[in-house]
């Protein structure tokens, strides 16, 4: 299993891949916010757990193993995101919150939490009695 910090980087990895077709080091210092030297070394290590291909002068390749795990973590991404969207939590801490839960939690909470996410885009009225619930309580609190 990938740690936490090969996560970010195959998650960001398959991102700029989907996104321009491919991804340099600097591509990925840049969206990690982290030293060019430290992605060189994280691209090794990833290469040495066959998760991609890295020659460096001719960039990086994702191997099936790598693509399939990327793919997942995108999914995983977005679709805490789409939770926190519906459980009301506010836009402007929702990638935070997502950054710092994601790689704690359990691939079968991820399943689960996908049954609550299309449970509730089936029907609008739910995403409505939530708020109205969230209204309530919010109301409670002012009291
Ligand atoms: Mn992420």
């Amino acid at each position: 299993m990938p740690t936490p910090s090969m996560e970010d980087y195959l998650e960001r990895i398959y991102m700029l891949i989907e996104e321009k077709g491919y991804a340099r080091v600097s591509d990925i210092a840049e969206a990690l916010e982290v030293h060019p030297s430290s992605v060189t070394k994280m691209v090794q290590k990833l290469d040495k757990s066959e998760y991609l291909v890295y020659e460096r002068y001719r960039g990086l390749v994702l191997t099936a193993k790598g693509n399939k795990i990327g793919k997942r973590l995108v999914y995983r991404h977005e679709l805490l995101e789409d939770f926190m969207q519906i459980i009301g939590v506010d836009e402007s801490h929702i990638y935070q919150d997502v950054e710092g839960i994601e790689h704690h939690i359990s691939w079968d909470a991820i399943d689960r939490i996908g049954d609550l996410v299309q449970y509730f885009q089936e029907k609008n009225e739910r995403i409505s009695d939530l708020r109205a619930v969230q209204k309530r309580n919010d109301a409670d609190q002012e009291k």
